[in-house]
């Protein structure tokens, strides 16, 4: 009889500790529950935002192909169409780099000159830049046999490498022996070259670096030509621009008398046929990045001349990416390359030599134009 109160409360203690570990339970169900739909909202959104990024950009790179928009038309090319949202777009001759196809392929004698310059430039020493120069002419020739530091099959111990024939990408050079060496002292090396560049070199829009590895002008000559170039604003592309008019301008202003046999068969123009559009979509914090380069069958006159276009070429309707063609990449698995030249397609006298999507980096600024002074 003296244990029932004894138990009885016990039992009720049992029960209380029972719901309460019943309510722990369940408001961590709730929790979790809440957790998990919050997150279902924000992929939702996530996607969403994405997807309209993308759009933007689509709607950027259209409105850049046409033949009739200017470099510096920045009304046009920097748009907020609500708040947070919209696109971004620039343009550029893509003639400012070298294709090294053109340049591994030539004969010319007066070309590893050039490479040279180019490797010393990099930061390569001699021996260094010998080994790479052969290893990438090794690289595009269609034979086994080696240059004197070359390679060849034996030295890369792969099958498919090298692809014994010209580059369809940049990113392909960085397989070719020594690459790796000119990665880790210039990251940067991929700025300087196109497959898509048409082979001449357009002074009013290369690197002042590029310009002296080429024409063999003064560094601090080459620096001063590039900022005049830009006009007093600084920026390239805008109404102020003081682009060279015509190549002995050119030549005269980086202090290069005449190219003598320096230039090798890098022949130089003051303006690009081929022209890159970069459009970046901006929702918010997220970016998507789509660009184009499209050979227009003449030449982009630098920033303050704007674009030369317009007449007797037909508008641009920007093709969507996802239906662009995609020719087969290299052997050593380099999908979605195309071969140079080949093109993917034409509207009006434009043909598009590439469509695809990069990576964004770096900041492009605000969205809306600067308010002109
Ligand atoms: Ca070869
Ligand atoms: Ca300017």
């Amino acid at each position: 009889m003296k244990t029932r109160p004894a138990n009885a409360s016990t039992r009720r203690g049992s029960a209380l500790l029972a719901v309460m570990w019943i309510i722990a339970l369940m408001t961590m169900l709730v929790g979790t529950t809440a957790l998990l739909l919050t997150e279902d909202v924000q992929t939702i959104q996530t996607r969403s935002d994405m997807f309209r990024a993308r759009m933007l950009a689509e709607a950027g790179l259209a409105i850049g192909a046409n033949p009739g928009v200017k470099p510096d038309d920045v009304n046009l090319l920097r748009r907020e169409v609500s708040p947070g949202e919209g696109y971004i777009v620039t343009m550029h001759g893509e003639d400012g780099r070298l294709n090294p196809n053109r340049l591994l392929q030539s004969d010319d004698p007066n070309n590893r000159g050039i490479l040279l310059n180019i490797m010393k430039a990099w930061g390569l020493n001699l021996d260094e830049s010998q080994i790479i120069i052969d290893s990438l002419l090794d690289w595009v020739d269609q034979d086994d046999s080696e240059h004197m530091h070359g390679a060849e099959k034996k030295f890369y111990n792969t099958p498919g490498m090298p692809f014994n024939r010209p580059f369809r990408t940049v990113e392909e050079m960085s397989l070719v022996r020594g690459m790796s060496e000119v990665e880790r002292r210039y990251p940067n090396w991929r700025d300087w070259f196109s497959v898509y560049a048409s082979g001449t070199l357009d002074v009013n829009e290369a690197s002042a670096e590029l310009i002296t590895a080429v024409t063999g002008a003064d560094p601090m000559m080459a620096q001063q030509f590039v900022a005049r170039r830009a006009g007093p604003d600084g920026i390239p592309h805008t109404k102020d621009d003081m682009t060279a008019p015509d190549l002995p301008t050119a030549l005269r202003l980086l202090g290069v008398p005449s190219l003598g046999t320096q230039q090798g068969a890098i022949p130089l123009g003051v303006q690009s046929s081929i022209v890159r559009i970069e459009s970046v979509g901006v929702v918010g914090n997220f970016k998507r990045k789509l660009f184009a380069v499209l050979n227009r069958g003449m030449p982009m006159a630098g920033g303050g001349s704007g674009l030369s276009g317009g007449a007797g070429i037909a508008p641009v309707a920007s093709p969507p990416p996802s239906v662009a063609p995609v020719t087969p990449g290299g052997p050593a698995g380099l999908p979605g390359a195309p071969a140079p030249g080949a093109g993917m397609g034409a509207v009006g006298n434009t043909q598009i030599l590439w469509l695809g999507e990069q990576d964004v980096h770096g900041d492009e600024g605000p969205l809306t134009a600067p308010r002109r002074r």
